[in-house]
C-alpha cells in the first residue's frame, strides 16, 4: 500500500491557504524545529493550526514525512495528536495539525519556573495518559505501532495539560504475531535519542514494544524526578549511549523525587510510581512489562508485579 495513497485519505490544504494562515511562514510564528524541518503555528477561520513543514527535500526526510502521514492515518486516540490535513504542492510538503496551547511536556519539565505548575495531580494525568496513548499504539489499533523516539520533547499538551504523544516520523509498523515479543524489527540505522534508547536499541538496532516501554520509563522517571535523563557511558565501540538505567537505580527513591513535589506528596503512589518506572527500564527487554501492564499498574491500586 502507497504512502502517497495514506496521505491523500487526508483533507488536502492548499499551500496559497496554509501560507496566509501562518503568515508566509513568518519567524514569528515559528514554534520550533525538530528534524525535519520546523513547525509553525497558523490560524484557520476560528481553528488554531501547526504546521509542519519539511525543508530538507532528501529522500530520507520526504520518506519520513510519509512515514508520519502513512502511520498516523491508521490511528486515532485521545493521546495521540491529531492530524487535520496535508498539502504536497509541487515542492512543498505540509502537515497540519491541531495547535496544542501549551507545548510540549519538555518546557514544563526543564524549565525551573515553570516545573512547579506541574502538580503531583498533573503529573499523574500525564503519565497516564502517555501509557493509555503508547498502549493504543502497541495494541489497540489496527495495526501495531512502535513510536521508536517517545521523549519529553515529543509529548505535547493541551489546553488542560492533556497529553498527546506526536512526531511518527520515526514509527514502524509491524504486522502479525500475537506473540508481543515477537514483534520486533532490526536496523542499521539507529536514530532516537540517547538517554531514551534501551540497550538492545542502541547498541544492536533491535527494536520492538519493549524499546517502547524502556523509553516510556526514562519519561515516568524524569516526570516524577523533574530531572532530565543525562547519564552517559561509553560503550566498547566509543559510541556514547544513554545509561539511564544504572543513574536511576543507585539512586534512592526519595532522592529521585521532583523537591518541588517533596511535601505535598511524598505518598504511596508517587513511590509506586518509581517502581513501575524501574520495571521498565530494566536492562533485558523481556524482563519489561508490556504497556498493558504498565496501565493496570497504574490504574489498580493491587499489583501482583509490584
Ligand atoms: O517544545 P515545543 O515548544 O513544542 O517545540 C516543538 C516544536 O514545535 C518542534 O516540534 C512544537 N510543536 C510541534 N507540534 C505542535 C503542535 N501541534 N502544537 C503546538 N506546538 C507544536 C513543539
Amino acid at each position: 500500500k502507497g504512502c502517497e495513497k495514506e496521505v491523500d485519505q487526508f483533507p488536502l490544504f492548499s499551500f496559497s491557504s496554509v501560507s496566509s494562515a501562518t503568515g508566509n511562514f513568518s519567524a514569528a510564528n515559528k514554534l520550533g524545529e525538530g528534524g525535519f524541518g520546523t513547525v509553525y503555528k497558523g490560524v484557520i477561520g476560528q481553528g488554531e493550526i501547526a504546521v509542519k513543514r519539511l525543508l530538507g527535500k532528501s529522500g530520507q526526510e520526504i520518506k519520513e514525512l510519509k512515514n508520519e502521514a502513512s502511520v498516523i492515518a491508521q490511528v486515532q486516540h485521545k493521546n495521540l495528536v491529531k492530524l487535520l490535513g496535508c498539502c504536497i504542492e509541487k515542492d512543498e510538503r505540509l502537515l497540519i495539525y491541531e495547535y496544542m496551547p501549551n507545548k510540549s511536556l519538555d518546557c514544563f519539565l526543564f524549565d525551573p519556573t515553570k516545573r512547579e505548575i506541574l502538580d503531583w495531580r498533573t503529573r499523574v494525568q500525564i503519565i497516564k495518559g502517555v501509557a493509555q496513548g503508547l498502549l493504543y499504539l502497541h495494541q489497540y489499533s489496527r495495526v501495531r505501532i512502535i513510536h521508536r523516539d517517545l521523549k519529553a520533547s515529543n509529548i505535547l499538551l493541551d489546553k488542560d495539560m492533556n497529553p498527546k504523544i506526536s512526531d511518527f516520523g520515526m514509527a514502524r509498523i509491524v504486522f502479525g504475531g500475537n506473540d508481543e515479543d515477537e514483534l520486533q524489527g532490526n536496523t542499521s540505522r539507529i536514530s532516537g535519542t540517547y538517554g531514551y534508547m534501551s540497550p538492545e536499541y542502541a547498541l544492536e538496532g533491535i527494536f520492538s514494544i519493549k524499546s517502547d516501554v524502556f523509553s516510556f520509563g526514562v519519561l515516568l522517571l524524569e516526570i516524577v524526578s523533574g530531572k532530565k535523563n543525562t547519564g552517559f557511558y561509553r560503550t566498547k565501540s566509543l559510541n556514547l549511549i544513554g545509561y539511564a538505567w544504572d543513574l536511576w537505580t543507585s539512586n534512592k527513591i526519595i532522592d529521585l523525587i521532583d523537591s518541588v513535589l517533596e511535601e505535598a506528596s511524598f505518598n504511596e503512589s508517587l513511590s509506586r510510581y518509581v517502581h513501575i518506572a524501574l520495571l521498565c527500564v530494566q536492562e533485558r527487554a523481556e524482563d519489561r512489562p508490556t504497556m498493558s501492564d504498565v496501565v493496570s499498574m497504574l490504574t489498580n491500586e493491587t499489583s501482583s508485579l509490584l
